[in-house]
């Protein structure tokens, strides 16, 4: 592995660019987890397969699989998805892959988060998380790129940009004292101006409920272009999601962005709500750390949480109430660009959607 380098992407003239640029890839990681996956991750294996499937090959997707898994892996994914091996923790690549930049001339390097399986000792999910932590290193070295090792934690999940020198995160996720206890909101936003080589960062106030990460952006919007964000939206304000989406709302309507545009904001519906069920909740191990697992739980369910692809936008099926109307907004989002629904019910169910376990390489 090769070390790191020790100045930042702002530096050296790198940006993050917005997930709807052409891309030469997406790298995914294969579930396996027991105390996470039920029934020792079958069907999450068979929902992951389906997102692979679907994303390529308008993206070449790369699975990262760990040794126990590969022939059961490479048994499922069709031939044309590459399988390589890499051990880890579980299964999110958004957040323990690495975030891939550009240059002005095409150059890419990779940004290596500090992950600490979403809040440490503090109230984090797993225990322990270094192989996560390695995954980014790794998938940058396979990749070969070189690599900034940022000094803070962060996770991919809990940033979008729009490529324009605007990012979006949440007060929730980013000030947690799981995270950056030692750092104030003024310096963490200065960390994130350089290593995704922004010049703006607009501060949702918190994230979906229920969402165990704390809040990531990634699961309430998405950037759909530089100006347009697809927001998560319940018109039911008896339900916990209202405050959070109209806060939000608040702050996306007010904001200008980076180049001083005012956003436009598409609604999209919320789905549910969404409960697990006992007999999902029945089989999952008990887990030895943080994420117990219960009948009944609500479920932080979102269509936000979405891939966008070279010419496609693959999206979680969640609720037959609500799928067909949340892919008529992502049509109306992304012209010249076709709208796949994959089951997302299984993801769900492991805390996150089709964003969370999907990394793009930008081409
Ligand atoms: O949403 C994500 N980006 C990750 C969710 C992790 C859940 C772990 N059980």
């Amino acid at each position: 592995m090769t070390q790191p380098l020790a100045s930042t992407p702002r530096s050296d003239g790198f940006r993050m660019p917005g997930e709807f640029e052409p891309h030469s890839g997406c790298w995914m990681m294969w579930p396996e987890r027991p105390d996470n996956w039920r029934l020792d991750a079958r069907p999450a294996q068979e929902a992951f397969a389906a997102v692979a499937e679907a994303i390529h090959p308008s993206d070449p997707v790369t699975m990262a699989v760990s040794p126990a898994q590969v022939s059961n892996a490479r048994a499922r994914l069709s031939p044309g998805i590459r399988v390589v091996e890499i051990a880890s923790d579980d299964a999110w690549m958004r957040d323990t892959g690495p975030t891939f930049l550009v240059d002005a001339a095409g150059t890419r390097r990779a940004v290596d988060w500090h992950f600490n399986a979403w809040g440490g000792t503090f109230n984090g999910l797993y225990a322990p998380w270094d192989r996560d932590d390695a995954v980014a290193a790794r998938v940058a070295g396979i990749e070969g790129v070189e690599r900034y090792r940022a000094p803070f934690v962060l996770e991919g999940g809990a940033i979008h940009v729009d490529g324009d020198g605007t990012a979006f995160t949440t007060e929730e996720c980013l000030l947690s004292p799981g995270r950056n206890p030692g750092l104030s909101k003024a310096e963490i936003e200065d960390l994130l101006k350089d290593y995704l080589g922004v010049e703006a960062v607009i501060w949702i106030p918190r994230g979906a409920y229920q969402d165990e990460t704390t809040g990531h952006v990634d699961n309430l919007l998405h950037v759909c272009a530089p100006g347009l964000v697809a927001l998560s939206w319940t018109e039911d304000c008896d339900d916990p999601q209202f405050d959070r989406s109209a806060e939000a709302l608040a702050v996306l309507e007010t904001v200008r962005d980076a180049k001083g545009r005012k956003l436009e904001i598409v609604k999209l519906p919320a789905p549910g709500p969404l409960f697990m069920s006992e007999v999902e909740a029945a089989g999952i191990e008990t887990a030895k750390t943080g994420m117990a697992r219960g009948g009944g739980q609500r479920l932080a369910g979102s269509y936000a949480n979405f891939y966008i692809g070279n010419d496609r936008v693959v999206f979680p099926l969640l609720d037959p109430v609500t799928d067909d109307v949340a892919r008529d907004i992502l049509e109306g989002c992304f012209p010249g660009r076709e709208i796949i629904g994959v089951p997302g019910r299984e993801v769900l169910l492991g805390g996150g959607n089709i964003h969370c376990i999907t990394q793009q390489v930008p081409a």
